[in-house]
């Protein structure tokens, strides 16, 4: 998942890195030179920080150990970065960034935000300089991730049944979604039941109808060619009197453009009044996926995006993209065609994940 952008940002942390020690370096002494001097000046330095470092220092030793005192010096550097020093990382990253996909405006606040963090002001560098550069990146792209949503909170704060519906455009993995997310709840201990929305696509019926009975889950089910909105209605209607606590709503793909589709989407949402509208797109349609997904959420609204198949996208743009563009957080990232294979958009660890970091 997200291989390229991956290597990219690798290189770019050494680039900041190597940049940050040169300014570092032009603005004092390399703590190391600095050692014996300080070593004899800088008495009551150190602070234990660790139980064992307590222990060592309570054992009658007055002074700080040689390599103690190392550790104290170089924590204590500080840098005031100016723009020269992070110009050419910056544009490198800007690069990268739109490289892999990462929408123009979403590129601009992750750039300024590093900016902002980097330049004018005087930042501690700790043992590495590495650390300063990951921990600036790490919050740059957190910023623009937001915070995304946990579906087992949002389903414990409604009332039930709580009623989900999956729209997007075709092919690009919502009935799978559907049946992913119908296991995830279950495992998570809630009862589902689906809703076969999709009557119009040859097949589609019977698609979801064999996701569902390989989970266990019970299907609601009209004929092919029937109205959507009564075979909703009646999903609906099926959880109020079985005590279901989810209704997955499993939809014909559409475009925001196709008027008939989009009024027969009108029509589901006043007849089934979902909680939760959910967009599904395939990250690896990229800066695409972003748009449509705008789109989509200007015409019809949307609470939530689902981003299938990034597994199959070495680029991670739109999954950086989407949340901030489109206002609404990522519920999901599919990762797979099983359906074990649905990870919860949790920004932290996506972000971890791109830095190749598991801190
Ligand atoms: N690699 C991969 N394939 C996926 C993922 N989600 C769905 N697919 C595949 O995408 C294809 C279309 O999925 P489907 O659910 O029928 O899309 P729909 O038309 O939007 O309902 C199927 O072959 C799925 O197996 C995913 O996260 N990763
Ligand atoms: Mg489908």
């Amino acid at each position: 998942m997200f291989d390229s952008l991956k290597k990219k940002l690798q290189n770019i942390r050494t680039k900041f890195a190597s940049n940050i020690e040169e300014a570092a370096g032009a603005e004092q002494e390399p703590p190391v030179a600095q050692l014996p001097e300080g070593a004899e000046t800088s008495e009551p330095a150190v602070q234990p920080e660790s139980p064992a470092a307590e222990e060592t220092v309570q054992e009658g030793r007055e002074s700080p150990t040689f390599f103690e005192k190392v550790k104290v010096l170089v924590r204590e550097r500080e840098v005031l970065l100016q723009e020269k020093d992070v110009e050419e990382p910056l544009f490198e990253l800007e690069m990268v960034l739109l490289e892999n996909d990462v929408a123009l405006p979403v590129t601009d606040e992750i750039i300024a935000r590093m900016r902002s963090d980097l330049v004018g002001r005087h930042r501690k560098i700790g043992a590495s300089v590495d650390d300063l550069v990951v921990s600036t990146l790490r919050s740059a792209l957190c910023g623009v991730l937001g915070e995304g949503l946990d579906l087992r909170d949002f389903i414990e704060g409604h009332e039930r049944p709580v009623k989900i519906l999956f729209t997007g455009v075709n092919g690009t993995g919502k009935t799978t979604t559907v049946a992913k997310v119908g296991q995830y709840l279950q495992k998570n201990g809630f009862t589902v039941v689906i809703g076969a929305g999709d009557t119009f696509r040859a097949g589609a019926i019977e698609q979801i109808r064999t996701h569902a009975d390989r989970l266990g889950i019970k299907t609601i089910q009209h004929q092919a060619g029937a109205d959507p909105s009564a075979v909703l209605f009646d999903a609906v209607q099926y959880a109020k009197a079985h005590d279901i606590d989810v209704v997955l709503a499993d939809t014909a793909g559409r475009f925001h453009n196709r008027a008939n589709l989009m009024n027969q989407l009108d029509k589901i949402r006043r007849v089934m009044k979902p909680d939760l509208v959910v967009y599904v797109d395939e990250a690896v349609a990229g800066n695409d996926a972003v748009i449509r997904a705008d789109e989509f959420n200007k015409a019809v609204g949307t609470d939530a995006v689902v981003l299938t198949k990034a597994d199959m996208d070495p680029k991670g743009g739109a999954a950086i993209s989407v949340a901030h563009t489109v206002g609404k957080p990522i519920l999901f990232l599919g990762t797979g065609q099983g359906y074990d294979d649905i990870m919860p958009f949790e920004p932290r660890t996506v972000v971890n994940e791109l830095l190749g970091d598991e801190s």
